[in-house]
Parts: structure tokens; sequence; C-alpha cells
């Protein structure tokens, strides 16, 4: 993409509203809008981001066997009289009424449907083990919607429902969920720890939340300091093997590390005291297992090997794809903008022309746009007329975590500068070698797009 073709509305001041980093770097950088309390339009290069999250949260969720769908964003309210929610979920539920004066809701989450669908179709414990998902736009009228796309009202969430025929199997679905979440966060360059924690209105008793340690999180943790040096790393796991995701569970889950809902003192004092830890964290993913709650509330049952009919164990599992936006920045950012991790970049590299009309700047810059591109690799060239401390400033901002840099100065001597945005650090090569350097670089992030 060339920049004097772009959307890319940066704003030189910091916004009022913004009160924690990646709400204002998200503003600043001309990545969202607000259209309302709570309520945020993408522009393009947040888009971007909110894409490539999606497509690694697709991925690892194909990778594990999961199956994608597609459900609708309003809801008709009778199956949610079924299950019992309609009234219980009281105010955060975003109610509306059609032209005909049925009762809909603009869906919070999407138990209800998914057990409609599933009891339509499946009648036999031979269709198990099934896990289905959806990525799609939710709504919660929360009483404080903050921090951006943080604490949305409008946000984006991936949502699984699985449905086993025991409550063993329906365990190992959960802890499946539990190893391939971690994978999904890592790529993302995230750490990740799972919490447990309080199952409110989704229900069951299995639960741990996901969280992303940062001083502007919203929740109170408390944890063994040990647990951060944990790492999913490439590891190969057979996600059929109960064994293998329970030992993963384990691993991940042995050491004290919960959320204030949960928090126990007396457990917590029994950690040597130089380890515990007190501190704060973004939720950026739960998952629940809550056996026949809905599947016996809505008649969703299978035939048993013994020809009996059961309901299904069930469980539930999201992940908050529009707010890990958010948590990644928070995660990665410095007084000068955002940082992005190599796996999210909305572009692989910034190319800044120091010297644009000059015709040997303007024609490396070229050819390193054409070489960047045939690697199958997204480059951002800055062919806008403007001073360079200016281009600086907009890479920064946006945080692209690699830039070349092109002057007449540095061609006479046949190279460019790559410069890392997370060091700072700059090295002088040829352009074919700072092509070759990206190449290296990105070849362990390069997912092919899943749809
Ligand atoms: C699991 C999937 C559920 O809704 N039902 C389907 C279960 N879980 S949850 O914990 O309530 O939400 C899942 C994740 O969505 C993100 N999230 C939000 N993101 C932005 N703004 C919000 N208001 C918001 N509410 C929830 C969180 O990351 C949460 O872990």
């Amino acid at each position: 993409m060339r920049l004097s073709r772009y959307f890319l509305p940066v704003l030189k001041e910091t916004p009022a509203e913004a009160q924690i980093a990646s709400h204002r770097l998200m503003l600043r950088a001309g990545m969202i809008k607000q259209a309302g309390a709570g309520i945020y339009s993408w522009l393009p290069l947040g888009f971007k981001v909110l894409r490539k999250l999606e497509n690694i949260v697709h991925e690892e969720q194909m990778r594990v066997g999961h199956i994608p769908m597609l459900m609708p964003t309003l809801q008709p309210a009778d199956l949610w009289r079924e299950s019992g929610r309609y009234d219980d979920y009281g105010e955060e539920m975003l109610r509306i009424k059609d032209r005909q004066g049925r009762d809909l809701l603009y869906g919070p989450t999407n138990e209800e449907m998914i057990t409609d669908i599933f009891r339509a179709h499946v009648g036999s414990y031979k269709d198990l083990p099934l896990t289905l998902y959806h990525i799609q736009w939710k709504f919660r009228d929360e009483m404080r919607p903050r921090f951006g796309v943080m604490r949305g009202r409008e946000f984006y969430m991936k949502d699984g429902y699985n449905f086993d025929l025991t409550q063993e199997d329906a365990l190992h679905s959960y802890n499946r969920h539990l190893v391939s979440y971690l994978r999904t966060y890592e790529r993302m360059g995230l750490q990740a720890i799972p919490m447990r924690a309080d199952s409110g209105p989704i229900g069951g008793d299995d639960t741990h939340e996901f969280l992303v340690l940062a001083e502007t999180g919203e929740s109170e943790v408390f944890y063994d300091s040990q647990i951060t040096d944990l790492k999913f790393g490439d590891r190969e796991v057979n996600y059929d093997s109960h064994e293998a995701c329970r030992a993963v569970l384990e691993e991940f889950t042995s050491r004290y590390a919960r959320t204030d809902e949960t928090h126990d003192e007396a457990l917590f004092n029994e950690i040597p005291e130089e380890r515990r830890r007190t501190a704060r964290g973004i939720e950026v993913g739960q998952i629940f297992y809550f056996g026949t709650k809905y599947s016996e509330a809505m008649g969703a049952t299978v035939q048993g090997p013994d020809g009996k009919s059961v309901p299904v164990h069930m469980g539930s599992h999201g992940i908050g794809v529009s707010r890990l936006v958010g948590a990644i920045i928070e995660a990665s950012h410095d007084d000068k903008g955002i940082i992005w991790p190599e796996g999210v970049t909305p572009f692989h590299a910034g190319i800044v022309n120091l010297k644009q009309g000059d015709a040997e700047a303007d024609a490396a810059c070229e050819a390193l746009y054409a070489g960047i591109t045939a690697l199958g690799l997204d480059p951002l060239y800055d062919d806008r007329d403007e001073r360079a401390g200016g281009k600086f400033a907009t890479m920064d901002l946006i945080g692209l975590p690699w830039r070349i840099t092109v002057g007449p100065r540095g061609l006479k001597n046949g190279v460019v500068e790559l410069t890392s945005r997370r060091t700072g650090e700059s090295e002088e090569m040829a352009p074919e070698d700072a092509i070759r350097r990206l190449a290296e670089i990105y070849a362990p992030h390069r997912g092919a797009p899943v749809f």
C-alpha cells in the first residue's frame, strides 16, 4: 500500500476522552472512530489488525478440529425464554421489537441459538463429539463502556460450543480449548495466563479466564510468579488425546492463579512470599464447562449407545477478538506509539523515502516495494512529499515492527537502513539483503489466510 493512496487519518493531538494508552493510540493511529458510546467504526488500519487476529483464531480453531460457521447477531427472544435467561440476563441485553411486535435481542452470546441448531439436526451419539464456533459481533449494554474497544458495548467475539456424550468427553473438550487458546495468544505475541474464575451468567462450575497482565487491566489478579515462566512454544500436542491435553492443562493451571472473584487468601499465603504477586490483568478469553444446563432446558438430547436418550454435555469458549487489539497495544507500546508483534502487524514493513521526487530514491523504494510484495508480504510505502521527521513519527505511531529508510546518501554507497521498531536499532545493508531479512523474520508468521 502507498500511503499517499491510503486512508490513515492520524491525529496530532491526544484525544481528551482516552484514559489508557491503547485507546489513545488506536484513536491517534487512525485505527478506530467512535460511533456512539461503546460502539466503534474500524478504520482501515484497525480493520487490518482485527482481520489478522481473526485469521489466527480461525487457524488455531481449525487446527484442533473445531468447525467454523456463522450465526446472526439478532436472535428471537423465545429461544432465551426456553433457557430462562431472557429475564435473568437483565439490563445488559439489548432488547428489540420488530414491526410485527416480535421480541428480538442483539445477541450477547449464543448458547441458546447453537443448542437450537444442535437439537434440530443431531440425534445420535455417533455424531459426537462436535465443536462448532463462529466469530461474530456481540452486544452487551455495559453499564460503563470504557477504554475504547476494551470494554465496548458492541464487540467482536469468537465463541465456540462443544457437544459431548459424557462429562469426561466434555472435560476433554474443555482441556483442548485451554491448550489451543494458549497457542492462539502466543501467536499474537501475548502471554495470557489461565486463571480460575467465576462463571457469571453463562453458568457452570468449571471455568478459566485468560488474563494478560497489564497495569490498566480491569481485573485484579493473584498468582504465583512461577506461572509467568511457562511458555507453550512450538510443541506439538495430539489434540485428540485426553492425556496429552490434560497434561498441558495441569502444567499451566497447577500453580496458584486466580481473579479476585475466586481468590482464596489462605491458599495464596501458602505460596512462598517472594513468589506471591498481586497485579491487574485484561481478560482476553474465558472457557466454561456447564454440563447439561442448556441441553436439559432446551431438549437437546442424543440417543446413546444403549438406545436411551440423554442430554448432551456442553461447554462454551470465548475469545475477545476486538478487545485483543487493545490488549496487544497495552502490552506492547512506548511513548512514541504502538509496537506490533510480527504475528499481527497490519503491514509487515514501512518504507520511508527521505527524498520523494529524487529519481534514484524513488526507484529504490519502488524496487523494495515490488520485492517485498513479491514475497507475499505487505509493505506500507510512505511516498508522501513530507519531512523525514513527520514520516518517522507516523511510522513510530502506527508501530510497524520494521522500517526501511531510503535516502540519496545511503544509496550512493548502495545501502538502505533497516530499523527495528522494538529496539530502535538500525543496520545498513543492500536493498536485496533487507528484503531477504524480512523474508526470514516473517517465515514463522506466514499462516495462509483462512477465508
Ligand atoms: C463463552 C463464549 C461468554 O460469553 N459464551 C460464549 C461465553 N464468555 S464471556 O467471558 O462473557 O466473553 C468472552 C470474551 O469476550 C470478551 N468480552 C468483551 N470484549 C469487549 N467488550 C466487552 N464488553 C466484552 N465482554 C466480553 C472478553 O475477552 C471475554 O473473555
